[in-house]
């Protein structure tokens, strides 16, 4: 399943310790390096937030103690945790940061400061040994992936969503004659554009019925929904009528989102059927598209209307 949710602890590297080494009676101690920080790392390679556990906790390197001959201490490695696009950074419970970019960095935890050691002390005499600020600090952080998408796909189970994503796009996404065969949503790339196929939807979701509506936070960002309806069903429109109802319940925002009408598995309807079909949706003002998975064709007609669209 997903997880789009996760409660860590972080911590990052105290600072290393001040050396208070002497020749003779010359002070020659170096400072300690600053312990390492904790960075949250945009990573568009990473699809969830599965790999983090409340169990664990992240920690950045400690700073290492100065040395003789005044040298400073190596600097702590910094700690980077890799999060998927769009995560929300909370810290108690305020969202501190938003990750929306491969490569965007963020730094929550600073490190410590590496302590003086005995020669910055004698340059410096209001520094002291073991200042707080040197500590490794520590946090609870709550991290929430939202996914991103320009459309959508719906539509009741077994109307051939996710045959139609892994289609268009790399995607992999599993398919099976039964409902329900999609659980979490799934994401793909088309011509720079992403797609992402939800679990399907049925009466009674709004209710917690079949999935369920687990997958909402994820549809926020998409303008467009691509209502998918197979063609086995005799009357297209009654069902896309009925889905809609419940769409309704479900989310305002998703009930308002435009929509493009896709007939799939034309290869099961006669061509009478798909141009009544068609042509019904038409009149009522519809954008319709109509598609087999088996016809390649259609597969691009497909493309072109959501290239139209978006
Ligand atoms: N004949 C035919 N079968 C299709 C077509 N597209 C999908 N199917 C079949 O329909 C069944 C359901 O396909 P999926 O792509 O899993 O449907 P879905 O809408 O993602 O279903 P859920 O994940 O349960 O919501 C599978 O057995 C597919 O092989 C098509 O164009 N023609
Ligand atoms: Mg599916």
């Amino acid at each position: 399943m997903l997880k789009d949710k996760v409660k860590i602890r972080i911590q990052s590297g105290r600072g290393g310790a001040g050396s208070k080494a002497m020749f003779g009676h010359r002070r020659t101690g170096g400072d300690g390096g600053r312990g390492g920080k904790v960075y949250i790392l945009g990573d568009e390679n990473t699809y969830d937030l599965s790999r983090y556990k409340l169990e664990e906790i992240y920690k950045a390197q400690d700073g290492q103690f100065g040395m003789m001959k005044n040298k400073t201490g190596a600097v702590g490695k910094n700690l980077e945790l890799l999060v998927p696009l769009t995560t929300e950074v909370l810290i108690d419970g305020k969202v501190a940061c938003k990750i929306k970019e491969h490569g965007q960095k963020e730094v929550v935890l600073k490190g410590g400061f590496g302590e003086p050691g005995n020669v910055s002390l004698k340059r410096h005499p209001r520094l002291e040994f073991g200042e707080p600020s040197s500590q490794a600090e520590k946090e609870t952080i709550e991290l929430t992936l939202k996914l991103q998408s320009d459309i959508l796909f719906i539509g009741y189970p077994n109307a051939g969503k996710s045959s139609m994503l892994n289609s268009l796009t790399d995607a992999k996404a599993k398919i099976a004659s039964y409902a329900f065969t999609t659980l979490d949503p799934q994401v793909g790339f088309m011509c720079g554009l992403k797609l992402m196929d939800l679990p399907g939807l049925i009466e009674g979701t709004h209710k917690g019925k079949g999935l369920g509506t687990r997958f909402l936070k994820h549809t926020e960002s998409a303008k467009f929904a691509a209502h998918f309806i197979s063609l086995e069903n005799a009357n297209p429109v009654a069902v896309y009528e009925s889905l809609r109802k419940e769409i309704k319940k479900i989310s305002g925002d998703l009930y308002g989102k435009r929509e493009v009408i896709v007939l799939t598995k034309t290869d099961e309807a006669r061509e009478r059927e798909i141009e009544k079909a068609e042509s019904l949706f038409k009149n009522k003002g519809f954008e319709v598209v109509s598609c087999s998975i088996i016809d390649d064709e259609s597969i691009e007609k497909v493309k072109k209307k959501f290239k139209e669209l978006v």
